[in-house]
């Protein structure tokens, strides 16, 4: 057999990565948050232009919309939770529109095996009126992104790629095309597309509410929603990852596979009207179900109570369903498997100063999110509260401003620098008498170790501007900021004690580079 090699093994990650390569992009930005870090971290490797981690989703956006205004392509990547934070810019940008293709890329964490929820960024898109495409596997996800480069560029919106941890995380064989050059550097004034202030915003807006139907004709010509019907009484609707499902266990149902949205009702109503049985099959929340059900009394599916509304929707939920009676031979069900809850690894400078903070005793710890959440199981039982990320010196401010003492506020230094700074500054505005823990181990350890600018390297491992948690907390307003090494336990429960009694804004910032790191030096 002749070996092709147009044909890699990718992962869904980086075949949305080399899809943005070929689709001419000038720059990729982007927050780590798993499933998507790797989309960067592959551009990073791979795409000669620039490729930046920046400090938050929010931020991440906005560049990418600069980017777009320069008439340039960009790629902007995120979990699905990030799209929360950048909701700002997203709302508005889908009313100013762009003009180099922006493809949003989400990555939605089913079974929130590494998340804070569970959330379904199809919501996100049909609440920004923007178009959604969903690849189903890596080849679709290359595909995909190439065609919505175009569709952004031809509706002058941005695109948002809705993957999920399956469809980003597994290997398959993916043909490697051509790439497009980039476009020509465009930037011009355009005031009546470019301010969003009020006296444009409505007719912006019906600009957008008439794109609408444009979407749908798109979706409905451009073949992504897929048909595969031969007189069958019984049929499955599905997208994503769990179309690949629907076909290995459904072989006796109609299919339709959507991956363009939004998409014409009609179709829906044409396909199920007749069947006997329709299920509805996709990962996260039931968008497609909840208009199915508008045609059909024979929906099935997690509105229904047949399939779980939460957690991942793994292929033996459907086997269980839909190939009972046949030949074929389920996957075991991976609620066979033993549960291995995440722990912090031996010799974490988190777990040695949690020592000390526990000695030290405040009355309640407002917790943020990274590898220090960890420090909230059992033995340490080290954190009261956990929420999304920034919120722990909110929160903290928030429960001493009714009056309670010792209270800490603990987050990562990636997480500071990603949402904790206007947090410190409130705090330190309002009066709030909290003790801030700063847990700087030199990385976005939880994510794998992507770099800040407090290491001053960048995506690509080169030398950037560097700056200093010290002097950050100082600007803020902080009078008290002490840097202690993480093991010193003894010495560690002293100071905290003294500050948690203290009044203000007190910051300690526990440093020791994260273990793994130093292991990897080292080799
Ligand atoms: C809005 C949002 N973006 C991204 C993430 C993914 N994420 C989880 S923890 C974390 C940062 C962890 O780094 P740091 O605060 O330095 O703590 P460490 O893990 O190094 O201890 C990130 C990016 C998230 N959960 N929520």
């Amino acid at each position: 057999m002749m070996k092709d090699n147009n044909i890699k093994l990718m992962s869904g990650n980086e075949a949305i990565g080399r899809g943005a390569i070929e689709a001419g992009i000038s720059i990729a930005v982007s927050y780590p948050g798993t499933p998507s870090t790797d989309i960067l971290e592959y551009l990073a490797r791979n795409f000669e232009g620039p490729a930046q981690w920046v400090l938050n989703e929010k931020i991440a956006l906005e560049t990418a919309i600069g980017v777009s205004y320069t008439g340039k392509r960009a790629i902007c990547s995120m979990k699905h939770v990030g799209v929360n934070v950048a909701a700002d810019p997203l709302m508005t940008a889908a009313y100013l529109g762009i003009k180099g293709g922006l493809v949003l890329v989400v990555a939605d964490d089913p079974g929130a095996y590494s998340s804070q929820n569970e959330q379904d960024t199809r919501f996100f898109a049909s609440f920004a009126k923007l178009p959604c495409l969903e690849p189903s596997d890596a080849q679709e996800a290359k595909d995909l992104m190439l065609a919505a480069f175009e569709l952004s560029e031809k509706m002058e919106l941005p695109v948002i790629l809705r993957t999920v941890t399956r469809v980003s995380h597994a290997l398959s064989p993916v043909s490697v095309g051509e790439v497009r050059n980039q476009n020509a550097l465009s930037l011009e004034k355009n005031p009546a597309k470019m301010l969003a202030v009020p006296s444009n915003v409505v007719r912006c807006h019906k600009a957008l509410n008439k794109k609408q139907e444009e979407l749908k004709v798109w979706a409905r010509t451009s073949g992504l929603n897929k048909t595969a019907k031969n007189g069958q009484k019984k049929c499955i609707i599905s997208c994503g990852i769990a179309f690949t499902y629907a076909k290995e266990f459904g072989k006796d149902y109609a299919l339709l596979k959507i991956a363009a949205y939004p998409f014409d009702e009609k179709l829906i109503e044409d396909f199920v009207t007749g069947m006997d049985e329709v299920w509805v099959v996709e990962e996260g929340y039931p968008v497609i179900e909840n208009i199915a059900r508008k045609f059909s009394q024979n929906v099935k599916g997690k509105i229904t109570g047949e399939l779980s509304p939460e957690g991942e929707l793994g292929p033996d939920a459907l086997a269980k369903h839909l190939a009972s009676g046949s030949k074929q031979n389920p996957a075991p069900a991976s609620s066979d498997l033993p549960i291995r809850p995440p722990v912090m690894c031996p010799g974490c400078p988190h777990r040695e100063f949690y020592k000390a903070l526990k000695e030290a005793g405040p009355s309640f710890t407002a917790g943020d999110i990274g590898c220090y959440t960890l420090g909230a199981a059992p033995p340490l039982s080290a954190m009261d509260t956990c929420l999304c990320m920034g919120a722990s010196i909110s929160k903290a401010a928030g429960i001493s401003s009714q009056g309670v003492k010792r209270v800490a506020a603990v987050l990562g230094d990636s997480t500071f620098l990603h949402s904790g700074i206007p947090a410190l500054i409130s705090a330190v505005y309002n009066n709030a008498n909290i003790l801030v823990v700063i847990m700087d181990n030199d990385s976005t350890a939880m994510t794998g170790h992507q770099p800040t600018p407090l290491t001053g390297i960048t995506a690509k491992g080169e030398q950037g501007g560097k700056v200093s948690l010290e002097e950050i907390c100082r600007a803020c307003g902080v009078k008290s900021v002490e840097v202690v090494n993480s093991y010193e336990i003894a010495k560690n429960t002293e100071l905290l004690k003294q500050k948690l009694e203290s009044e203000g804004v007190n910051v300690v910032i526990s440093r020791s580079p994260c273990v793994l790191l130093v292991g990897k030096k080292k080799k």
